[in-house]
């Protein structure tokens, strides 16, 4: 019998069970409401279990993340030596593709603008400026990163993209890597896109030196976590002019606090971690294939490097 346990400190899990009880109809099926003896689980689904929990699960064989990041799960520093897995998904990246070109043209189009007009049934009109004369700059092209690049590149937009180590990318994406590069690569960036994991290396990249670097008046789009941005940082640089708005869909604290000067900020927009979403089907499904390779002695597929930090 597999027993798989669905892990939050503080997300209500239940809304997997349908599509885990489809994917495992042998398994137990525990929730946080109802865990019983931590001895017999084989694998944990997690989205920021609570710490130290799992590593008194002798018989875990798999930590599964419900999304593409990992950070709410290394955050455990008893984190038992199991593999850890993260999603990888298509849809996952056609969402992320979206909700980042909507950005960009809300922000390229001055969509803010016209929303405050209409609102006032005023007739105004802003620059219309064609997608190629606008540079966009993506912070981490691995999955979603790349799916983005390729989404604004369909569309016209001047696509850079800056990673950790060399990598291939598609044809006419500007490309840049490492800390040598970051510098060239901000300053070429009208919008820069973070979907950079959250690591040792990444947390508070998005601060006060960072938008120096980059053209007066740029966008800030984070779609990666809370703690890649210096919060305190960001309302001064939009004052000073070093951006013109941010974009934000992550933040340190979760939900936003209703008191957060970020509500109140018409330079900023404020969404709730919805850029993109992974099914429960998805997750499910690559639980089981997962477990099922560490059970038959093989690499799962879409381990994360605990060394590397993604
Ligand atoms: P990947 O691991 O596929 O890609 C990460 C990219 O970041 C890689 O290109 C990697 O470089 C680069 N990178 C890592 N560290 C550094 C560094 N120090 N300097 C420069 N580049 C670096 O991740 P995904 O694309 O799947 O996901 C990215 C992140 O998006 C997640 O970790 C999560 O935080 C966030 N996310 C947010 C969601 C939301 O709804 N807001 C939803 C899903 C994910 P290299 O190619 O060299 O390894
Ligand atoms: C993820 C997320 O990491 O939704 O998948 O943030």
């Amino acid at each position: 019998m597999t027993t798989i346990a669905l892990l939050s400190a503080n997300l209500d899990m239940g809304y997997l069970l349908p599509a885990f009880r489809a994917e495992f109809p042998d398994a137990e099926l525990r929730t946080m409401a109802d865990l019983g003896p931590l001895d017999a689980i084989d694998a944990a689904v997690c989205w920021a279990p609570p710490a130290g929990l799992m590593a008194r699960m002798p018989r875990l064989a798999l930590i599964q993340s419900l999304g593409a990041g990992i950070d709410h799960i290394t955050a455990d520093a008893a984190l038992p030596d199991v593999p850890v897995c993260r999603i990888v998904d298509t849809d996952m990246a056609s969402g992320m593709a979206a909700y980042v070109t909507w950005a960009v043209i809300h922000g390229q189009r001055h969509m803010g603008r016209y929303l405050a007009s209409a609102a006032a049934g005023r007739w105004e009109e802003a620059s219309v400026q064609p997608p190629r004369a606008h540079r966009v700059g993506i912070a981490g092209l691995g999955t979603l990163g790349l799916a983005c690049a390729r989404a604004l590149m369909a569309l016209g937009y001047s696509v850079r993209g800056w990673s950790r180590s060399p990598r291939e990318v598609p044809e006419g994406l500007a490309y840049f890597h490492g800390a040598a590069q970051q510098a060239e690569f901000l300053a070429g960036c009208d919008t820069l896109v973070c979907l950079l994991p959250l690591t040792e290396e990444t947390a508070g990249i998005l601060g006060r030196d960072l938008f120096a670097q980059l053209p007066r008046g740029a966008h800030l789009v984070n779609v990666g976590r809370g703690a890649h941005l210096v919060e305190t940082d960001l309302i001064p640089a939009l004052d000073a002019g070093h951006l013109g708005a941010a974009t934000l869909d992550a933040f340190v604290q979760e939900p936003l606090p209703a008191e957060h000067p970020f509500w109140r900020d018409p330079r900023i927009v404020v969404t709730p971690h919805i850029a993109t979403r992974t099914q429960p089907a998805v997750i499910a499904r690559q639980t089981r294939l997962n477990l099922e390779r560490i059970r038959a002695g093989q690499a799962a597929e879409v381990a994360v490097d605990l060394q590397r930090g993604y």
